[in-house]
């Protein structure tokens, strides 16, 4: 018997539907009554990210109840932080913290292997996942990209305005970039393995992209990106590959035409008509439903929906948020998003 198709696969392929595929950034996660009975098992948010058999079931709950067209491993950007030796924790209500580093060495203390070897049960749960998937849904393997990682690693924690690393960048700019290139032989080969073991699709979160200046953009985002994808594509991954600059703004035209990535997220800022005059024709598309809309609700959410169809009913296009699901969103308000992203 054939197959079904895997939709979101195809999208990223070129394919256009009349009706979108569908999968949410945070789609596990604390918005889930399952998520957090499930997350109460566990110690603490990596002993659950490193537990195959916790992530595994956190990356089938949305699937189960929503019937995404994508399923994204559960894993965090921050773990290969960790397996650096920075001692990542999360601290509840205060966002991730980490040792910070203060030079490109202390982002090599360990051997290549011993890295991706102490990130093994992340492939665990890929192939884990794999298995247990529907034929038709697209399984999405993820990394942070070589900036974001970076900001994480110089300013020790998160939701900063990140002037400590814009600054190292300026003043020293050779130590940064020693930084990136460690991230991106890392990443590289970390996302290698997330494809062997049966990732469909990768993306890259580029979730601090944000208020870069031009040149800055170009040196720090868009150069280690294009960077990394080389690097997966010398590696012999062949998958597709999703890339995510979050406010990158009206940079995510070079971004799209220089890195090689198959497809661009949009972020919930983006205009879509801008979107259809800046990027190539065919060039596929993720996005771009602001998340508060989900918590919100009613006919509004049902036209916004329909607004984001419309505009991009004409590149292939991936239905998303333009940023994560937020833990308020009531179950009913996705299931009904899902419903109008699938009504033709
Ligand atoms: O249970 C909990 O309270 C932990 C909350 C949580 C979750 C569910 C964190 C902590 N990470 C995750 C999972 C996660 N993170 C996934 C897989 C689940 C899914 O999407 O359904 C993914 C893809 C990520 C990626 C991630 N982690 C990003 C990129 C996307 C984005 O939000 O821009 C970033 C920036 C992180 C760091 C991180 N991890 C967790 C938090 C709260 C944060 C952001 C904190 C900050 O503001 O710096």
């Amino acid at each position: 018997m054939a197959q079904p198709e895997k939709k979101l696969l195809n999208t990223l392929n070129g394919k256009i539907y009349e009706a979108p595929p569908v999968w949410m950034m945070r789609q596990a996660g604390r918005h889930l009554p399952e998520y957090l009975e499930l997350r109460a098992r566990a110690k603490d948010f990596l002993d659950f990210c490193y537990s195959p058999s916790l992530a595994t079931e956190a990356t089938l709950q949305p699937i189960r109840r929503y019937n995404m067209d994508g399923a994204i491993l559960f894993a965090d950007i921050l773990l290969i932080l960790d397996a650096m030796g920075r001692n990542v924790r999360f601290v509840k209500g205060e966002g991730p913290q980490l040792d910070p580093a203060s030079n490109a060495a202390d982002l090599d203390k360990f051997p290549l292997e011993k890295l991706l070897d102490r990130m093994s049960p992340v492939y665990e749960t890929v192939s884990r996942v794999k298995t247990q998937l529907p034929p038709e849904t697209t399984l999405i393997g993820f990394a942070g990209a070589p900036w974001t990682v970076a900001v994480y690693a110089v300013e020790g924690k998160g939701g900063t305005d990140k002037s400590v690393s814009r600054l190292k960048a300026y003043q020293e700019p050779e130590d940064l970039d020693a930084m990136l290139d460690i991230l991106v032989e890392t990443t590289a080969h970390y996302l290698k393995a997330q494809a062997d073991a049966g990732a469909d699709a990768l993306m890259i979160f580029d979730s601090w992209a944000e208020g870069l200046a031009e040149d800055s953009m170009l040196r720090l985002v868009i150069k280690p990106t294009q960077k990394l994808i080389q690097r997966v594509r010398e590696l012999g991954v062949t998958q597709p590959i999703i890339g995510f600059p979050r406010g990158s703004g009206a940079m995510l035209a070079p971004y799209a035409k220089e890195t090689g990535v198959t497809a661009v997220g949009l972020d919930t800022a983006l205009p879509v008509k801008w979107v259809n005059e800046a990027l190539p024709t065919g060039f596929p598309v993720q996005g771009n439903l602001d998340p508060l809309r989900l918590i919100a609700g009613g006919d509004e959410m049902d036209n916004r929906i329909r607004e984001i169809k419309s505009a991009l009913k004409d590149r292939p296009h991936i239905f998303n948020l333009g940023h994560g699901v937020t833990p308020q969103t009531p179950i009913k308000n996705v299931e009904r998003a899902v419903r109008v992203i699938r009504e033709i």
